[in-house]
């Protein structure tokens, strides 16, 4: 890897904080969703989570322990603009502006994502993202963070993983809000992209000139089963879905016609209005990829039965107009969350990002592997596989690096092991182990590893990392 080469991990609000009810904080889609009966596994609910919004002082500590260069958080919305009107809530303000500058005390560069799918309830209330207005709120939620935080934070991202909040939250509804609609998924879809725009806006208003603004996408590795024609179409028509209508608007100002075109049955799309492109089109510093397994897809399918598509199960398909293509799983092993191991997916993203945006840095922003760590008698956490994923991925990152892909980071999913989503705490993603009964953290083998790479790379270079340049 390059000698600047940012180590990091990742978490988000809403997934370690809990503290839900603290500081002024007002509930968000999540909050709802978690707590509505057989939405998530369990009953699980992000209430408590990590209790990372009391112990975040003892987290950092850990990052240092583990010689990380960066932690990328999101913040919580709803903790900022608790309610209509734009009142910013200082205390939660204040939370974010301990952790940044605990994380600077110890040496570790903030990565701070502005969007991580918990969308305050009150703006869901007005329609969500399915509502235009939304896109100006977030623009002007963006402008307040940037504002308080800008001074030290120096790598930004809007939104995480736009696809899941548009087609998880819309249209499968396993994710919150739990709509269950494609056309609604795609213009919740086209507002999340406009409220990436207008945020990078209204940051770039704020920042200074080092600020450095990015979005985080989980572009999909798209295979087709067979050389089947089918199977080829449905490829492009899954590479619309999940790629290119992101890639395009983002890259080259427009939406993909052959997306639009396969989608007609679903949406005419009159909700993109003159400008909306050019605003979703500013230029952005960097882009944040993030990875988990590739997709193998069929065409020519009957309709799909309800599965388990590694989201969460439902009956609905995120993925509009799209009722006959069927998503198979690619062979060889899998993680706990049932997603084949496919490194080469990685690398594929990246030099096509690369190749669409030669002078575009990127940064792995998310990628790890959940299993069903167990404690050993010693209290030692052996998790062999996540190390050997975490280790084939770091691979295919340096060959893509050695291939001339301008990749500036990488971080691992996750610090902690935290609230998954639809499956609640059953899923373990952490490097370090969060028992959920008394919150004590403890280091898996995986994360000893993860700070011994880290630091044989920094004796190779000479602690090169340009944190805190
Ligand atoms: O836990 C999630 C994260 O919030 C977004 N990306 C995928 C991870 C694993 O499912």
């Amino acid at each position: 890897m390059p000698a600047d080469f940012l180590w990091g991990a990742a978490t988000a609000a809403y997934q370690v904080e809990g503290a839900v009810a603290d500081d002024g904080r007002s509930p968000s889609i999540w909050d709802t969703f978690s707590h509505t009966p057989g939405r998530v596994h369990g009953g699980d609910t992000g209430d408590v989570a990590t209790d990372h919004y009391r112990l975040f002082r003892s987290d950092v500590a850990l990052m240092r322990q583990l010689g990380l260069g960066a932690y990328r958080f999101s913040v919580a919305w709803a903790r900022i603009v608790p309610a209509p009107g734009g009142r910013v809530e200082p205390r939660g303000v204040a939370f974010y502006d301990r952790l940044v500058d605990e994380l600077l005390a110890q040496g570790v560069e903030p990565a701070l994502t502005l969007y991580h799918w918990d969308l305050p309830q009150y703006l869901q209330d007005a329609g969500g993202w399915t509502h235009r207005d939304t896109a100006s709120r977030f623009a002007e939620y963006a402008g307040v963070v940037g504002r308080a935080l800008g001074d030290r934070v120096r790598i930004w991202t809007t939104l995480n993983e736009p696809w899941c909040s548009a087609f998880l939250g819309y249209g499968s509804g396993v994710h919150a809000p739990g709509v269950t609609d494609p056309a609604a998924s795609l213009t919740a879809h086209h507002h999340l992209m406009l409220a990436h725009g207008e945020a990078v806006a209204a940051l770039r208003a704020e920042l200074p000139s080092e600020g450095r603004i990015s979005i985080a996408l989980n572009l999909a590795a798209v295979r087709a089963a067979s050389a089947d024609p089918a199977d080829t179409d449905a490829v492009r028509r899954v590479d619309g879905l999940a790629n290119r209508i992101f890639l395009d608007p983002l890259l080259r100002g427009g939406y993909p016609p052959d997306v639009l075109g396969d989608t007609a049955s679903v949406t005419d799309w009159s909700f993109v209005r003159d400008g909306d492109l050019a605003a979703i089109s500013r230029p952005i510093d960097e882009m944040g990829l993030n990875y988990y397994t590739p997709s193998v897809v069929a065409g020519g399918a009957e309709p799909g039965d309800p599965r388990d598509d590694g989201h969460g199960v439902s009956d609905h398909s995120p993925w509009p107009a799209c009722d006959d293509i069927r998503f198979l799983h690619a062979p060889g092993p899998r993680t706990a969350m049932g997603w084949p191991i496919d490194p080469t997916g990685l690398y594929d993203i990246i030099v096509r990002v690369r190749d669409e945006a030669p002078e575009l840095p990127l940064m792995v922003t998310e990628n790890g592997a959940a299993y069903p760590d167990t404690v050993g008698a010693d209290g030692r956490i052996a998790d062999p596989e996540r190390q050997a994923y975490i280790a084939a991925h770091l691979g295919a990152v340096a060959r893509a690096v050695a291939d001339g892909a301008r990749v500036r980071g990488y971080f691992v999913w996750s610090l902690l092991d935290n609230f998954e989503w639809a499956y609640g705490y059953a899923k373990r993603f952490g490097i370090v182990r969060v028992d959920f009964a008394t919150r004590d953290r403890t280091l898996k083998d995986s994360a000893h590893w993860y700070a011994s790479v880290i630091a044989a790379h920094r004796g190779r270079h000479g602690n090169g990392e340009s944190q805190g340049a």
